[in-house]
Order: structure tokens, then C-alpha cells, then sequence
């Protein structure tokens, strides 16, 4: 979990771009959250261990200081997977998240 404090300058709907791995066993799926409200969900499912980007539109009614949450629920490990040499592991990687307001 990920917790990124962000201004929102004004209300409106703004579009989240997190640039992730789709890691296997997919798929990793990420909830986005505002100040602890579900506002989206993404999901990282080509199952490749490619990296790529998902884009999530949120509305922010209150302009000011937030607090948006990515949140990965569905974590996977399974011992006898991993000793056996297939994919046993899911886990996140991000390495970007960009939140930019739609239509300006
Ligand atoms: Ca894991």
C-alpha cells in the first residue's frame, strides 16, 4: 500500500496514470482510494512480467490536501508453486503515478 499525499487545485475529475508491472500470477489488481474511499480499480493482467500503464478517472469534489491510497489486495504466495518453479508469487511494483485533471 501506497499512500501519496496530493493537492487537487480545484473540483473536478481528474485521470490517474500508474505505470506498473503486470506481474505473475496475474492479475495485480490496485485499488485507488481518496481519503480511504474506493474511487477506482486497476488491473495489471497480461501475466507477463511486462510493465505498462492503467489509467483510472476519479472525481474530486472537495478541492484542497488529499490523501489517495494504491492498494493492492489480492497479494499471492504459495510455497509449494515457488518450490515447484512456476508462479507462486504475486506481488506490486509501481514506478509512477501521475494524477493530472481532465479537460485542462
Ligand atoms: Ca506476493
Amino acid at each position: 500500500m501506497v499512500e501519496i499525499p496530493v493537492v487537487f487545485p480545484k473540483t473536478g475529475v481528474y485521470r490517474v496514470t500508474i505505470d506498473g508491472q503486470h506481474d505473475r500470477p496475474g492479475p495485480v489488481i490496485f485499488n485507488v482510494l481518496i481519503d480511504g474511499v474506493r474511487a477506482g480499480q486497476v488491473y495489471f493482467s497480461d501475466n507477463d512480467g511486462s510493465w505498462g500503464q492503467r489509467t483510472v478517472q476519479i472525481a474530486v469534489a472537495q478541492p484542497g490536501l488529499h490523501t489517495m491510497t494504491i492498494a493492492f489486495d489480492n497479494d499471492f504466495y504459495d510455497q509449494n508453486l515457488v518450490d515447484a518453479g512456476q508462479d507462486g508469487d504475486r506481488n506490486a511494483l509501481i514506478d509512477r503515478v501521475e494524477v493530472v485533471p481532465v479537460g485542462s
